[in-house]
């Protein structure tokens, strides 16, 4: 065998298995929703599975209390790229400020069936769920006092024309 040939069959033996992976990028097109129902919006792009075989990503909200993302998405070889994850801000009935809840997308191994796909590092993001709930400020005990003088006063000033 020629040296030539056994150095090129030597190489492509020793190519590592993690340069042969596919992975899979997410774009975050908006990180803020409210608790008045504004959403925010990401979109997944995966390296082209092979023909026959589907991919799955789980979307995972690290708090669905306040923010909600759909949960599963299948690619295959004649998927469009950029498949929307739609995300949500949950209402709740407490002053709790601005929330910051991660999102985690990363490959169901146990339902992928095309296994170069296997090694895709999880992607994580935050979202921002904007509060809509305030303090209710508690009422001066004089306001009702001054209503009522302010009541008298246009009383009597009533009176004292006719
Ligand atoms: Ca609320
Ligand atoms: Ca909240
Ligand atoms: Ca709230």
């Amino acid at each position: 065998m020629k040296s030539r040939h056994f150095i090129a069959i030597a190489i492509f033996w020793l190519i590592p298995f993690p340069l042969l992976a596919q992975s899979f990028q997410i774009d975050v097109v908006d990180a803020v929703t409210s608790e008045n129902g504004d959403t925010g919006l990401a979109r997944a792009f995966v390296d082209l599975p092979a023909m026959n075989t589907i991919v799955w990503l789980n979307v995972v909200s690290s708090d669905e209390s306040e923010v909600t993302a759909s949960g599963i998405l299948g690619f295959t070889a004649t998927s469009p790229t950029g498949l929307p994850i739609t995300i949500r801000g949950i209402d709740d009935l407490e002053v709790d400020g601005d929330q910051t809840v991660t999102i985690t997308v990363s490959v169901d191994p146990d339902r992928t069936t095309d296994p170069s796909f296997l090694l895709a590092q999880p992607v994580s993001f935050n979202v921002t769920n904007l509060d809509n709930d305030f303090e209710s400020v508690p009422l001066s005990p004089w306001v009702p006092l001054v209503l009522v003088v302010l009541c008298a006063l246009t009383a009597a000033a009533f009176i004292a024309q006719r």
